[in-house]
């Protein structure tokens, strides 16, 4: 057993608590991870507001990476020492989807349970209160001890805030792109929402070497942020629908574009979204509402248009394969991940990156530990 620091949502709508908690040794399949960063993305803040919910008290945090400290029995392929990014949705291997090597709908996972297979949690509270893990792993902590199949090494030389952002909003963004809506070369692409997974699909874009990439947010410094990463057009997005539609189909050339990423999800931006692609086009649902939320768009108009609607849990990514893909893009100059990080900070700092968040302010705040 070690004892350590992490922030827990006590309960929905509150700040997180920096609490001492004590972690069991990792067992059969498990890892002991200290963790090195962890990235704050949007999906942390739809918890701490209870938006898909509340499953109390659970440590916060899935965009993680850190150092292996120890391996639990059965665990061979790994080193102890070496950094892996962590995977928010490791696959149990076993079920159809995961057979036919599309892990991000596994649907025999449990870590949408934020708990390890059996639902077993490993860390509590000094009384013994059990303590859950967003999504079996719980990066906003010191270490954690997470499923065999949730971590993944990184290639030499990638500093571990890069990793942590690979383990979520970059991955999820640059994946949307190349595999969930597969965009080819010379296509045109918009992005609405330019947050750490929205400023990714615009890099995803112009590595699948989009001809036209129009940027779309409500912030202005974010638009210019989206040029600088390859953009090349930016649309404002403002109350009128109508009309921000209008100026992506303008940056289109008229007809609209051939893949739409809302990148923040809300309904207003899902049917944004659906209603901006153009002939043939393809809306590509990454941003997620709260629970139970719907949209709503004209049937008719969709299909005279022969459009389609994706949804991309996790950008379709095959974690094993895309996370080194991703780090090797990185260190190659092509994929400027650690210009989305904002911010280093530290774990008490965690609700003022939160706040941040509320306010739309920047892309990443980076838990160091
Ligand atoms: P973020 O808060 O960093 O970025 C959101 C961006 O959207 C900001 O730049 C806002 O200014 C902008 N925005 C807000 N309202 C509007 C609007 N009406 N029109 C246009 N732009 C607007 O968030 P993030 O990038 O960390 O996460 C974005 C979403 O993606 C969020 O809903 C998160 O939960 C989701 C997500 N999904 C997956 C997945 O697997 N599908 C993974 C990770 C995150
Ligand atoms: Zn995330």
């Amino acid at each position: 057993m070690t004892t350590l620091r992490a922030a827990v949502c006590v309960r929905a709508g509150e700040p997180l608590v920096i609490e001492e908690l004590e972690l069991d040794a990792p067992r059969s399949g498990e890892v002991l991870v200290r963790m090195a960063a962890s990235g704050v993305c949007r999906s942390d803040l739809h918890q701490a507001n209870g938006d898909w919910g509340e499953r109390v008290p659970v440590v916060l945090g899935h965009e993680g990476a850190g150092y292996v400290e120890a391996l639990g029995e059965g665990v061979t392929d790994l080193e102890v020492g070496v950094l892996v990014a962590l995977n928010w949705f490791f696959p149990c291997d076993a079920c159809a989807q995961c057979v036919a090597a599309r892990p991000w709908m596994c649907t025999g996972t449990s870590a949408l349970d934020d708990a390890l297979p059996g639902g077993r949690r490993p860390l509590r509270r000094a009384d013994g209160t059990e303590i859950f893990q967003m999504l079996a792993i719980g990066t906003f902590a010191e270490r954690a001890v997470v499923p065999a199949r949730a971590v993944v090494s990184m290639p030499e030389g990638v500093p571990p805030e890069v990793a942590a952002l690979i383990g979520c909003g970059a991955t999820t963004g640059v994946m949307s792109v190349l595999r969930a809506a597969s965009v080819p070369a010379g296509a045109s692409v918009a992005v609405i929402g330019l947050g750490g997974v929205g400023m990714s699909a615009i890099m995803g874009a112009v590595v699948a070497g989009a001809s036209t990439i129009v940027a779309v947010d409500r912030v202005a410094e974010k638009i210019d942020r989206a040029r600088s990463f390859g953009a090349t057009h930016a649309v404002a997005a403002g109350e009128d629908a109508g009309a921000v539609r209008d100026s992506i189909a303008e940056a289109t050339g008229g007809d609209g574009p051939d893949f739409v990423f809302d990148c923040i999800g809300f309904p207003s931006t899902a049917e944004l979204a659906i209603e901006s692609a153009g002939p043939g086009g393809t809306a590509v649902l990454v941003g997620i509402p709260a629970a139970g939320e719907r949209a709503s768009f004209d049937v008719g108009a969709l299909i005279d248009r022969s459009a389609g609607i994706v949804g991309s849990n996790y950008g379709w990514s095959m974690p094993d394969e895309d996370f080194p893909y991703l780090a090797g893009l990185f260190l190659e100059g092509r994929l400027p991940l650690d210009r989305l990080i904002d911010q280093r900070i530290r774990l008490y700092e965690v609700n003022g990156a939160l706040d941040a968040l509320r306010r739309g302010e920047g892309l990443r705040r980076v838990i160091v530990f």
